[in-house]
């Protein structure tokens, strides 16, 4: 640790001495507010074409919406990402192109980071596990496991073909599946009768690659890490997680319950990690083995653009940061066992997650999303039909967190009309128009607040207090309901004191009530800030509050005068007209 990281430390020491001082144990909630730092990762979405909503809606989106809270509540964040590129899918999609995998991951890199830029995705960062930062420290962290003593070299028998010359990953083997007779089954598994397969079971196997039948089993060394050996250090790790979803902690021990086995990392490609050994020279690294280590490398690179930087301070930060990763269930076991594995292992002080947060299934119309099959709705295509926040507040609203969560047209439809037309749409339009229709466009003066403003204000603190305290906890559903609960307070309070319908008899009540509209107006935009982002600041801009976006409201009293009258204000377009299936779905 530099010198500035030490002084760092005091500091955070003496900020928590009154805790400490009192005897009594922080709740996590108080250690989060003291804490200053979040490192915050979403799962590395794969480079083999583009992403559905359910990739979305299971780690992309909830990481995004969790950073722009932590830095609207004054954290500092380090939020990552970035594709992940090695691996048999990564081949098979480019020989599908007819592209050199590396021209082709160049290709899905640029076309997936645009897609993530429009939907408003606010990474520090967004790398690729392809680059060099990830391949040298995916050697380096190899090296320190192998000299640790945690590497073992073992002899398997393997799928070869003379006639390609080279060893066939499980995946390259294909054939006819024993059980069910598909004759399109794969080496690993068969698809149609979802049987995991070993090379060897397949009946009359061929090479995906050429489709020769000349196909033997050949002895080759392959590289194994010691899993086994944590056993007993990850399940203490793992069951002191308390504050770990339900979700992620079952899972992640059930595989200890199993028993831990050892792992091959080590893989007959080309396209990869090459592994630092000698007699190793035609393998790479397994995908999973280097795809964890790009988020360490996301944040070397991050660091290398500007000499203010340090990754230190991020991954070897110990206590005073909080990692936070993001991903989809089937992800689940990877980064609590083999992901944390590496990090034990290598000794270098690198930091374990301080919570996963794990998602069930978005499904499509009943069935799954499928990438190969192409069904459901891509987010390319999603782009083209609505605005990126439509498609955000629908799928944190909706957040498959505690059981799987179907996406329909219809729900969606309803949900879109329902909460931003008629609720957010409306707050915002009807209170703005009336300034500029009857107040020439400035925030009325005049009046004094009575005890109607001091209610609405004395709910919308414990609403903040609420959503506040939901992002603390990740509930992106409830953080939603209570988003809409604030604009809903909005349209109450308004629709209550009609200032439309008093201007003429009480005109300085009518003033009041429609200053508190538009600062009713400024603490809904805030509220939606983290969800609905690029709505939230047109509408803080036309209320003259454009640099509040990443401010949050503190107490009740305070939050309905920010805005003072005499202001000028001016009335953003039609924030989200009605829509229909068509515009979902496309004519
Ligand atoms: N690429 C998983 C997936 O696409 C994967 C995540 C890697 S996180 C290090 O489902
Ligand atoms: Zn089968």
């Amino acid at each position: 640790m530099g010198q500035k990281d030490d002084a760092r430390a005091l500091t955070s020491r003496r900020t928590l001495q009154p805790f400490l001082a009192k005897g009594f144990f922080m709740s996590s909630d108080t250690m989060e507010r003291v804490m200053a730092r979040f490192l915050i990762t979403s799962a590395l979405p794969y480079i083999n074409g583009v992403k559905h909503l359910g990739n979305l809606a299971g780690s992309l989106l909830p990481a995004d919406i969790h950073a722009r809270f932590r830095r609207q509540t004054g954290h500092e964040v380090l939020f990552l990402c970035g594709t992940d590129e090695h691996g048999t899918p990564a081949e098979f999609a480019a020989h599908a192109e007819g592209l050199p995998v590396a021209d082709y991951c160049d290709r899905q890199h640029a076309l997936q980071a645009d897609i993530y830029r429009r939907f408003g995705l606010s990474f520090d960062h967004f790398s690729r596990t392809s680059g060099p930062a990830n391949h040298a420290l995916t050697q380096e962290i190899f090296r320190r496991l192998d000299a640790a003593g945690w590497i073992e070299e073992r002899v398997l028998r393997q799928a070869y073909s003379p006639h390609e010359g080279r060893f066939l990953p499980d995946r390259y083997v294909v054939g006819i599946c024993p059980f069910c007779r598909n004759t399109d089954a794969r080496g690993d598994q068969c698809e149609s009768c979802t049987r995991l397969l070993d090379p060897a079971d397949l009946i009359a196997p061929r090479s995906a690659i050429s489709g020769t039948h000349d196909i033997e089993f050949r002895e080759t060394r392959h590289l194994f890490l010691r899993q086994s050996a944590f056993q007993d250090r990850l399940r203490r790790w793992i069951v002191g997680q308390r504050d770990w979803p339900p979700l992620v902690r079952s899972i992640a021990l059930k595989w200890l319950d199993e028993g831990l086995r050892d792992r091959c990392i080590t893989r007959d490609l080309s396209w990869g990690v090459p592994v630092p050994r000698p007699g190793f020279e035609d393998k790479v690294f397994y995908v999973w083995f280097d795809a964890p280590i790009g988020y360490i490398a996301a944040a070397v690179e991050w660091a290398t653009a500007a000499p203010d930087r340090d990754w230190r301070k991020w991954w070897q930060g110990g206590e005073q940061v909080r990692y936070v990763q993001f991903l989809a269930k089937d992800n689940v076991p990877f980064h609590t066992v083999s992901f944390p594995v590496t990090l034990l292992g290598c000794g270098l002080p690198l930091k374990l997650p301080d919570i996963i947060k794990g998602f069930n299934w978005l499904t499509f119309e009943g069935g799954k999303f499928s990438t190969s099959a192409r069904r459901g709705i891509f987010t390319d295509a999603a782009l083209r039909a609505l605005p990126a926040d439509t498609w955000r507040w629908w799928l944190a609203a909706n957040a498959p967190e505690g059981a799987d969560c179907d996406f329909t047209v219809e729900r969606f439809v309803a949900g879109i009309n329902k909460d931003l037309a008629d609720t957010f749409g409306n707050l915002v339009n009807r209170c703005l128009s009336l300034v500029a229709q009857r107040f020439g466009g400035a925030v009325p003066c005049g009046g004094t607040p009575g005890p109607a403003e001091e209610d609405v204000g004395r709910r919308l603190a414990i609403c903040f207090d609420h959503l506040r305290r939901h992002h603390e906890a990740l509930e992106f559903r409830k953080a939603a309901n209570e988003v809409r609960a604030i604009w809903r307070l909005g349209n109450a309070y308004l629709a209550a004191q009609a200032p439309w319908a008093t201007l003429k008899d009480d005109p300085l009540r009518a003033a009041v009530a429609v200053r508190t509209g538009v600062n009713l107006i400024r603490a809904a935009a805030l509220a939606a800030w983290p969800f609905i982002p690029a709505t939230a600041a047109t509408v803080l801009e036309s209320v003259g509050e454009a640099s509040a976006a990443l401010s949050w409201p503190n107490d009740g009293e305070t939050i309905l005068t920010s805005i003072p009258g005499g202001r000028r204000i001016s009335v953003p377009p039609l924030l989200f007209p009605k829509i229909t299936a068509a515009d979902v779905t496309g004519p």
